[in-house]
């Protein structure tokens, strides 16, 4: 692998309904990172999928519409690592290790368990619990250094910091010992930021834009078609008074602060501009400005996926090679994983990875 500074990881779950969030959250995001000194790793995360209950051939389909999704944006490939994560058996083989490393207290904690279990805790898989586990493996199987995601995902990048120091500090002398220095995993830097971190549902301010709404005029799908995306957006709920000039004017008006920061990350500028170009405007005025913008930015994106999931083959090839490319690196920490914990494993014992 060539020397890079960066090593960026992050996913996406093949769950169906890719939206907006995810587009201006993560994938837009994804692509930027590519002009960075970055080995960058993008992977449909199917093990995560599968935490709460997916058709297995609807799934099929998912995992290829996400893949489409990644290229269609502009993920190069050849440049990128773009795979499914369970082509790369390292992933589940690590979070393993890390179960026996992470504490019950931490996964306590976790707020997105608590609101996708809801009052049926008991029923929720124990794979759903665990699902941070899952994450920081998945990070951690590259030593990833740079997590690009939306703003829903910062405790969950936070357990994955503290189980890389628990590890580093747990195996301190055995690290050393293998000839890895003071530290063997990073302290990984969540990239969270930019106006679109964390994009609210159309139809309630209040609401992060999820897949797993209900009224599906609460997203904007990246498969939605222009007149759809219209639609949703001059239905889109706001509230009677014009635009504010200023950043402070958006204070408590949720929805509006929302449309302002979908304008802002589609177009790439900054809330503050927007509102140089709006203030004072009506929401008559700016909804078909913002219309015709995600229009224009998403038309070419939809069209692209549509002709990609044409083909399932080519995908699937992407798939097996990118997927070849990030098992190679993952074997090579897991290996080195496998003699600091002290397991005897087939061929000689790395002294380091790199
Ligand atoms: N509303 C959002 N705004 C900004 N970023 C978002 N992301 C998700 N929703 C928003 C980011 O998209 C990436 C992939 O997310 P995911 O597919 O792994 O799962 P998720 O966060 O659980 O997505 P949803 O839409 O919210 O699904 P459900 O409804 O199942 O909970 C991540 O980087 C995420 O931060």
């Amino acid at each position: 692998m060539a020397a890079f500074t960066e090593l960026v990881f992050s996913g996406v779950q093949p769950t169906g309904n890719l939206h907006l969030g995810n587009y201006l959250g993560a994938v837009k995001r994804f692509v930027e990172m590519q002009a960075r000194d970055a080995q960058c790793l993008y992977c449909v995360v199917d093990l995560h999928a599968i935490t709460v209950w997916q058709d297995p051939e609807a799934l099929r389909g998912q995992i290829r519409e996400v893949t489409a999704a990644f290229l269609a944006a502009g993920i190069d490939p050849a440049q990128s690592i773009v795979f499914n994560q369970s082509q790369v058996p390292q992933h589940a083989e690590l979070a393993w290790v890390f179960n026996c490393v992470a504490r019950l207290g931490w996964l306590n904690r976790m707020t997105q368990f608590k609101e996708k279990a809801g009052k049926d805790r008991e029923n929720a898989s124990i794979g759903l619990y665990d699902y941070p586990v899952l994450m920081a493996a998945d990070i951690l199987a590259y030593r990833a250094t740079h997590v690009p995601v939306g703003e829903d995902q910062k405790q969950h990048l936070e357990l994955t910091r503290d189980i890389a120091q628990k590890f580093n500090t747990d195996f301190g002398s055995s690290i050393a010992a293998h000839g890895h220095g003071e530290t063997f995993f990073p302290v990984t830097e969540p990239l969270i930021g930019g106006p679109a971190a964390r994009v609210m549902s159309l139809r309630d301010g209040s609401k992060k834009m999820s897949k797993s709404d209900p009224s599906d005029n609460s997203r904007i799908n990246l498969t939605d078609d222009a007149d759809t995306i219209a639609q949703k957006i001059r239905r889109a709920k706001t509230d009677p008074e014009p635009l504010p000039s200023e950043i402070a004017g958006l204070k408590d008006r949720p929805e509006a602060d929302n449309l302002v920061g979908i304008y802002a990350a589609l177009a790439g500028i900054t809330r503050e501009d927007v509102l140089r170009d709006f203030g004072g405007a009506q929401f008559s005025a700016f909804k078909p400005a913002l219309a015709d913008l995600a229009v224009t930015s998403l038309g070419p994106i939809a069209g692209e996926m549509r002709r990609l999931t044409a083909d399932p083959g080519h995908i699937d090839a992407v798939l097996a090679d990118g997927a070849g490319r990030a098992e190679t690196i993952a074997a090579q920490t897991l290996d080195a994983v496998k003699d600091i914990v002290g397991f005897v494993r087939r061929g000689p014992s790395l002294q380091t990875v790199r």
